[in-house]
């Protein structure tokens, strides 16, 4: 009489080329997004409102109406966003504001900060 092999279930039947290794569950990798961070500029009583919008334009690739608008809400508000990104790009941009500011003679600051 012919003995057969046990069938077993899908979830515990050994895979062909696996060298009898039984795999119970696949999970999918979930590989988390990385932290942002938004670079937030300052408002002063003394940066003229031109200069933060040339900023804006250049290191943040705002056209001049939104430029403008931006340096207008940090002007009425205190503090606006100019643009969120990683890490080391957030920090370059700060850097390039700070270094465009001190040359400048103007007392502007910005921050970066991590996204809730
Ligand atoms: N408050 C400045 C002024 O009246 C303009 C200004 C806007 C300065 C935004 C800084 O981040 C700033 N000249």
């Amino acid at each position: 009489m012919a003995t057969r092999a046990p069938t077993l279930p899908p979830a515990t039947r050994p895979a062909p080329d696996d060298g009898g290794a039984v795999v119970l569950e696949r999970r999918p990798e979930k590989t988390p997004p990385p932290q942002m961070y938004q670079v937030v500029m300052l408002n002063d009583d003394y940066t003229p409102m031109e200069f933060v919008i040339v900023v804006l334009q250049e290191f943040f690739s705002k056209d001049r109406e939104t430029a403008t608008r931006i340096m207008l809400k940090i002007h009425l508000d205190g503090k606006g966003i100019c643009g969120v990104y990683s890490h080391d790009v957030a920090a370059t941009k700060v850097d390039q504001v700070l270094d465009a500011a001190l040359k400048a003679g103007h007392p502007l600051q910005c921050v970066s900060e991590p996204v809730a």
